[in-house]
């Protein structure tokens, strides 16, 4: 009842504003939005920035946006932040899974409305959040395993593969790796050889795969959880003076144009998307929640797959 007061009162308010013609978008009556961002580690993470900065603007939202820089502590700083100024609602990409009880409880002491978008966490009270916005990373990880299990489907000899694991502790870590070895682990000939966090960048997978490379174990797959950790891993291929895409077989996430462009030059075989334009559903959420309108708790973004020739259509129009 209370809450519904205040909704009408802030309509009055409003609608006041707008008579005396008195503000803008951006400032009385306007809706603020607190994001704490995970940072910029990947082609991913620019084009779901640039999709939140633009969508908070053109639906007349006030945007402050912290950049954590793949840092919790961060987060969490900026989360208290938000709760201080009094935003109207609080969204944010949480860098790892766990560890945010505390301040979740502490957004919702101050009735700010979270929401969560791309990664979960692995709190036990759902009504800490609002909603959660974000792709099945379980269902992305099945996508890569189905890819290379029809590849080796008429071979009964063993295929060894290396993983480049996304940051530790990350919902797409941890959930991409359950999904791909949830289906390739039932066929034994299919082994995981090598496996380790690149952090999702480039630098971090090209210099994990030296690693793996100078191990001298032989690789016949790489599967990376994001298409920056495998263009990292296909210079090091390179440089070690075998063919990515044909010596070793690169099956990775995100959908990013880079990684297209991969497919398309025969270096990689495989992109599961990842779909990052979140930002006009999570504007669209925010005023729900502002207003307090019932939203669905978990909302699943749509996805496909590419292949090579899938990729030569795909790469003209592709925006990130
Ligand atoms: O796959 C990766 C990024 O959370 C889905 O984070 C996101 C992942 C994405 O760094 O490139």
């Amino acid at each position: 009842m209370f809450k519904r007061l205040v909704i009408v009162a802030t309509a009055l308010t409003l609608t006041a504003a707008a008579a005396t013609g008195c503000g803008g978008a951006a400032d009385s009556g306007g809706t603020t939005l607190g994001f704490s961002q995970v940072g910029a580690e990947s082609g991913w993470r620019t084009a779901n920035t640039q999709s939140i900065q633009d969508s908070a603007k053109a639906a007349g939202i006030n945007l402050k946006f912290a950049d954590a820089q793949q840092k919790q502590e961060n987060q969490i700083k900026a989360i208290r932040s938000f709760i201080q100024q009094r935003v109207d609602v609080i969204a944010f990409s949480p860098v790892v899974e766990s560890g945010w009880d505390t301040v979740l409880k502490e957004a919702k002491d101050a009735k700010i409305p979270v929401i969560l978008t791309d990664r979960a966490v692995d709190s036990k009270d759902t009504t800490l959040y609002a909603t959660f916005l974000g792709s099945d990373f379980v269902e992305e990880g099945k996508k890569a395993a189905q890819y290379v299990i029809d590849t080796y489907r008429s071979s009964n000899e063993t295929v060894n593969i290396a993983e480049l694991q996304g940051t530790t502790g990350s919902a797409p870590a941890i959930d991409r790796k359950e999904g791909f070895l949830g289906l390739i682990s039932a066929d034994p000939k299919f082994k995981i050889v090598a496996s380790q966090t690149g952090d999702f960048t480039r630098a971090k997978g090209k210099e994990v795969m030296q690693a793996f490379l100078a191990s001298r174990q032989k690789i016949d797959v790489l599967f990376a959880h994001n298409d920056d950790m495998a263009l990292g891993a296909i210079q090091a291929i390179e440089e070690a003076g075998l063919a990515p895409g044909k010596d070793i077989k690169i099956v990775s996430i995100d959908g990013v144009r880079d990684a297209l462009k991969a497919l398309v030059d025969g270096k990689k075989n495989f992109v599961v998307e990842c779909n990052p334009l979140l930002g006009p559903q999570l504007m669209d959420l925010v005023g729900k929640v502002k207003a307090g309108q019932p939203v669905p708790h978990r909302i699943v973004t749509e996805e496909t797959t590419f292949t090579p020739e899938q990729a030569v259509a795909a790469l003209p129009g592709r925006q990130y």
